[in-house]
């Protein structure tokens, strides 16, 4: 009975930018008598199916935007004789789903750390149950991932995980709800820990996993010392202490090693994190910016971001401690018109950023915004069969791009238009421009191919319609992802210690 963890996509580009770290840590969640689980991750290469052997059990873990390439997977392996377990975000919304659409035997529900090992243990023992319920894990239980299984030479950067789940609660966003509003945080030696033995390895860029680095705010704290609620307090500045000594244990690692995050833009009032960050070299953040004027926040439940000239002088704050920062924004909010583009495109380029991402509002399952926009649909609304309001089953090639309709824009105008600022932030003359954050001719260069690198992942996944310009873009990525990969990695250091 060999186990088999599969990460499904539909594309593979051979080289890929981040470690899928569920796959990881569910190989540590593996009891040791199953053996090391085969790993494939899809996005490097398709499963061979000559590889799973009747009597193997195979995980598959699904987000919505992959779960139907992982149903395919599900009937690949249950034809071949094997044991087929669902776990990830979709399954944990929809197990149902995973039995009808993708074969399962068994769903996991939640976090896999502790639950993985259980299912396998009673799929030896003849008693596999139907669900079984991972819940929400206590920090100390997160297993630190197998990076001892990692195949050479095929991701740029590694991730781990530093903190799960998110105090606000934005509403198109499911991690609040499926992760929890109360941060769990990883103790900083088992963070350490496992960077070191990716930096052993010669990984030296790491992605934190996290979805919020900075549960804690200023506001926050000034909250509870005015409500005199001590209790609170005590919680608050405990989590916000264990961030001080998570970056101060990231600063004793070797000066090569660079950090990347997910963060509000609360942070840039913070100047004594934003040094701290500074000093653990976290060189880069995805902040959520979403939306650039205040009835865009209200709308999702963003009203702790800024809008106009203090959300430009905001993300400005944070290059003045060298984070770079990767803006997000959202189109298609009720309240945007044809100028918000332009603004929006006009705000990027003026706040410093050095990347950007422009995507369109989905309605994520698990949100607000997707109960809502269900509870609006005709019960009839269907598209080949399948209902509308389970739009990630739908051919690829026949599923609408847009779902939520704006009330001034077509899809086509609003999909056009995001096209648009797409093509000119990345134009080359603005990617040039930015690479001025670059100091000698080569890292100018690394940039311009970094940035079109980004930019033709997301042309391929993302928001392109027609084919033809998505599979170019696929193979510019594939070529782009090769070139780039030996920029992010270093000499092994095989001999690394754990700084004390
Ligand atoms: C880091 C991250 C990214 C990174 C890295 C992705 C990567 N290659 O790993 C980047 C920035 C690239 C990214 C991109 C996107 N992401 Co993202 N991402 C995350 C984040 C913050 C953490 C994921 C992670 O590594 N967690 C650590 C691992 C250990 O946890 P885990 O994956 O949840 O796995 C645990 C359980 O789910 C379970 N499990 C998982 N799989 C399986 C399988 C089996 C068999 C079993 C038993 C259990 C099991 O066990 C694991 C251990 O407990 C999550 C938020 C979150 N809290 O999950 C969003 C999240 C997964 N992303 C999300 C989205 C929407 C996206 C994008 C579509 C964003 C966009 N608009 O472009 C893209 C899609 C990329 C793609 N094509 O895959 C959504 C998914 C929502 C949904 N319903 O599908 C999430 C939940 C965030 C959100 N805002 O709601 N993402
Ligand atoms: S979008 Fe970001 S800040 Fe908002 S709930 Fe999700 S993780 Fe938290």
């Amino acid at each position: 009975m060999r186990v088999h963890l599969v990460n499904p996509s539909d594309t593979s580009f051979g080289t890929a930018v981040i470690t899928p770290r569920w796959l990881y840590v569910l190989a540590a969640a593996t009891p040791p008598e199953f053996g090391d689980p085969e790993i494939c991750d899809e996005t490097l290469e398709h499963l061979n199916p000559l590889s799973v052997a009747p009597g193997d059990v195979v995980g598959i873990g699904i987000h919505t935007g992959n779960a139907l390439r992982g149903y395919k997977l599900g009937h690949i392996a249950r034809d071949r004789g094997a044991t087929v377990i669902f776990g990830g975000i979709h399954s944990t919304l929809y197990p149902e789903e995973a039995f009808v659409q993708g074969g399962a035997h068994a769903v996991v529900k939640g976090d896999g750390d502790v639950a993985w090992g259980e299912a396998l243990n009673d799929c030896r023992d003849g008693a596999l149950k139907r669900i079984y319920q991972g819940g929400r894990v206590a920090a100390d239980q997160f297993k630190s991932a197998r990076w001892d299984l990692l195949p050479p030479d095929r991701y740029m950067w590694a991730s781990v995980q530093t903190v799960r789940g998110c105090p606000k609660h934005c509403s198109f966003c499911s991690v609040w709800r499926t992760d929890g509003q109360k941060p769990r945080q990883r103790a900083s030696e088992r963070v350490i820990d496992e960077i070191v033995q990716l930096r052993r390895l010669g990984y030296r860029f790491i992605a934190l996993a996290d979805d919020n680095f900075y549960p804690v705010s200023l506001t926050d704290l000034q909250l509870a010392e005015r409500q005199n609620n001590h209790a609170r307090l005590a919680e608050l500045q405990a989590i916000r202490s264990e961030r001080f000594e998570l970056m101060a244990g990231l600063a004793r690692l070797p000066k090569d090693m660079v950090f990347f995050t997910q963060i509000t833009m609360e942070a840039a009032e913070d100047p004594q994190f934003l040094e701290a960050m500074r000093a653990a070299r976290i060189m880069g953040a995805l902040v959520g910016v979403e939306a650039v004027t205040p009835e865009g926040l209200k709308a999702v439940y963003k009203d702790f971001n800024c809008s106009g000239e203090e959300l430009v002088r905001r993300l400005q704050q944070f290059r003045n401690y060298d984070i770079h920062i990767l803006g997000s924004f959202i189109f298609g909010l009720p309240s945007d018109r044809q100028e918000t583009f332009e603004a929006t495109l006009d705000l990027a380029h003026r706040s410093g950023l050095t990347f950007a991402q422009f995507v369109m509002l989905t309605p994520f399952p698990g949100t607000v915004d997707f109960e809502r926009w269900e509870k609006s649909q005709p019960d009839d609304a269907r598209v080949q069969g399948f209902p509308i309001t389970r739009y990630w089953l739908i051919p690829p090639e026949v599923r609408p791009k847009m779902f939520m309709p704006h009330p001034v824009m077509s899809s086509e105008e609003m999909r056009g238009r995001t096209q648009g600022v797409w093509d000119e932030f990345y134009s080359m003359k603005s990617i040039w421009k930015r690479s001025r954050c670059a100091h000698t001719l080569k890292s100018r260069l690394a940039f311009i191919l970094i940035s079109k690198l980004y930019r033709q992942m997301y042309a391929s996944t993302g928001i392109a319609t027609d084919s033809a310009r998505r599979s170019k873009a696929s193979a510019w990525a594939r070529w782009i992802a090769r070139s780039c990969r030996g920029l992010f990695l270093a000499d092994p250091m095989p001999e690394l210690q754990i700084p004390s």
